[in-house]
């Protein structure tokens, strides 16, 4: 064993990538991100008692998240990018270590992350192979710590798109960096532990909230959109991930240029915004789910920008085309550098760049349709409660989350085309590519499948379902014509899960496996408090949600 890592649905054996990660992450950049999540531990534990003093430090909590970020499945593979978010950490404990004494403050933890040192290569990577998720030895006490990890990993994200929006939430942060602290501390039960859990799905569900009032305060409500898929004949840009204060800034300096926009994968809910339609020069969404790329990339002729996960390591024949920003990067793939002093992010190289590739070659035509956040449903409300109260609609399926390149997810198509009549499918994350072609027609003009946007956007299922709930004034969000058959994949999804949790959601059926990191015993706690199951056959699900 070279290294291991369980965060996300494609754990080889559905235990573990020991090896090499499936989703391409080599033992030496899993380790050392390893070693980045311990140094950011430690950092937290500093900022979380030097936050009981008074003491708040704006660096410390955008490294925490951007730390975090970088950690992501399919975020960052770059090892010298890691390696330098190290470096950042260890200064930073040092600053922050000196105003915490220079306070008078003293520690309750002695944890080793507070006080390791080095400062060559060499010894990060000894280090790394020592302070990885199994250096915790008791399997329940370590699914949990990673059950909270991987959640804060998830929220880090979200508050990272919110930052860069100029929004925040302080107590966003403190929460991270206690529960991080929180991981460190041998003296919690696992009862502790649980209770974190909860109050980590609570801070889900506000950092969702935010990150919809940054996204629709700055652009705008989504608004039901006819997407293109088909291609024009300028050169382009593709632009994917979820972060969409890139993706203006790009729509802005490219106006004029010759250059077109297109979206792929979670980046397709940019289409649903106001304020971006008003550009003529950004055409639609090209391909589909994050898997895809290799072939979509290769096809697309221009190049392509990865504002957030998920990366796939590129090939050689179009490596030369990818540009990471943000928390993204891969070794050898050209970066495009932070925003300086409010100022905008340089796209002026990938621009030029794109006025010399040939237009892109087109992969299907006609249009989908999307934009039902919760703004837009609001809108139509009185159709859709008259449709349930005629039972039109018999019952809603909320099937937001990931998408993924192992062959059980055909399981989601499969399911959306048998759903009966009467039934409307909710969505948001890339899961809907796996049935969001299909024609699954409409009920008295209410398509069958509503997407919202991206993961974060789950969000506005949320609330929907919490607006029916008072509607038809019901006491329990479950008494709800709702069945929840979720797709995961990544971190994100960890942390959707856990605010439908918190928002007392039951009986969700997560797939197309569990998580390799929840324990026996931890599984079962999620089983018994709140029905958490798996999936099956289409058919038998199907049978078990309508009955
Ligand atoms: Fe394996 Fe997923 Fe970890 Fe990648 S992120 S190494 S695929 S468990
Ligand atoms: Fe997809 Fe990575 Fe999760 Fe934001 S892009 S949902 S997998």
């Amino acid at each position: 064993m070279s290294m291991f890592c369980f965060q996300c649905q494609e754990a080889a054996k559905g235990e573990g990538c020991t090896i090499k990660g499936v989703c391409g992450k080599t033992d030496d950049v899993a380790n050392l991100q390893d070693l980045l999540v311990f140094v950011t531990k430690g950092l937290s534990i500093y900022a979380h008692e030097a936050r009981q003093m008074g003491i708040e430090w704006e660096p410390v909590n955008r490294f925490v998240f951007d730390a975090l970020f970088m950690t992501i499945t399919n975020a960052n593979f770059d090892k010298k990018k890691i390696e330098e978010k190290i470096r950042e950490g260890l200064k930073l404990r040092a600053e922050l270590k000196n105003r915490f004494e220079a306070e008078g403050g003293k520690l309750s933890s002695n944890h080793e992350s507070l006080t390791w040192e080095a400062d060559t290569l060499e010894a990060f990577e000894e280090k790394a192979a020592n302070v990885g998720i199994l250096s915790t030895a008791n399997p329940d006490v370590r699914s949990l710590r990673e059950l909270i990890v991987y959640g804060v990993k998830g929220m880090a994200a979200y508050a990272e798109h919110a930052f860069n929006l100029g929004y925040e939430k302080k107590e966003l942060y403190a929460f991270m960096q206690k529960a991080l602290a929180a991981t460190t501390d041998d003296t919690l039960s696992a009862d502790d532990l649980v209770a974190l859990t909860m109050e980590t799905g609570k801070y889900g569900v506000d950092v969702m909230a935010l990150l919809d009032q940054a996204n629709t305060e700055s652009y705008g409500n989504p608004e039901i959109t006819e997407v293109n898929l088909g291609v024009q004949k300028n050169p382009g840009i593709l632009v994917s991930g979820h972060d969409l204060k890139d993706f203006e800034e790009l729509l802005k300096q490219t106006e004029g240029t010759g250059v077109d926009i297109y979206t792929h994968s979670e980046m397709l809910p940019a289409n649903y915004y106001p304020a971006f339609k008003k550009y003529e020069h950004f055409v639609g969404n090209y391909g589909n789910a994050w898997w895809k790329q290799k072939e979509e990339f290769e096809a697309f002729n221009g190049p392509v920008l990865l504002t957030t996960n998920c990366l796939v390591p590129p090939a050689d024949s179009y490596k030369d085309r990818v540009y990471t920003t943000g928390a993204a990067g891969f070794d050898g793939v050209k970066h495009i550098a932070p925003r300086k002093n409010g100022e905008s992010k340089d796209f002026s190289e990938i621009i030029e760049h794109a006025k010399k590739c040939a237009a892109p070659t087109e992969l299907e035509t006609g249009t989908i349709v999307g934009g039902f956040a919760h703004n837009q449903v609001m809108q139509l409300a009185d159709k859709v409660v008259d449709a349930v109260k005629t039972g039109a609609i018999k019952k809603f399926f909320v099937m937001a989350g990931c998408d993924g390149r192992m062959k059980s997810r055909d399981y989601y198509t499969e399911f959306a085309d048998k759903l009966p009549e009467g039934t409307v499918i909710l969505t948001a994350g890339c899961a809907k590519y796996r049935y969001n072609k299909l024609p699954l027609g409409d009920i008295g003009g209410i398509p069958r499948v509503l997407d919202a946007g991206q993961c974060n956007d789950s969000y506005s299922l949320a609330v929907i379902a919490l607006k029916l709930k008072e509607v038809f004034e019901l006491n329990d969000i479950n008494e709800l014509p709702i069945a929840y058959n979720i797709a995961w994949y990544e971190q994100k999804a960890v942390i959707v899960l856990l605010a439908l949790l918190y928002l007392g959601v039951k009986n969700i059926h997560l797939g197309p496996t569990l998580p390799a990191f929840l324990s026996p015993n931890v599984a079962n706690v999620l089983v018994e408090n709140f029905g958490i199951a798996g999936i099956k056959t289409v058919d038998e699900d199907i049978e078990v949600f309508m009955g």
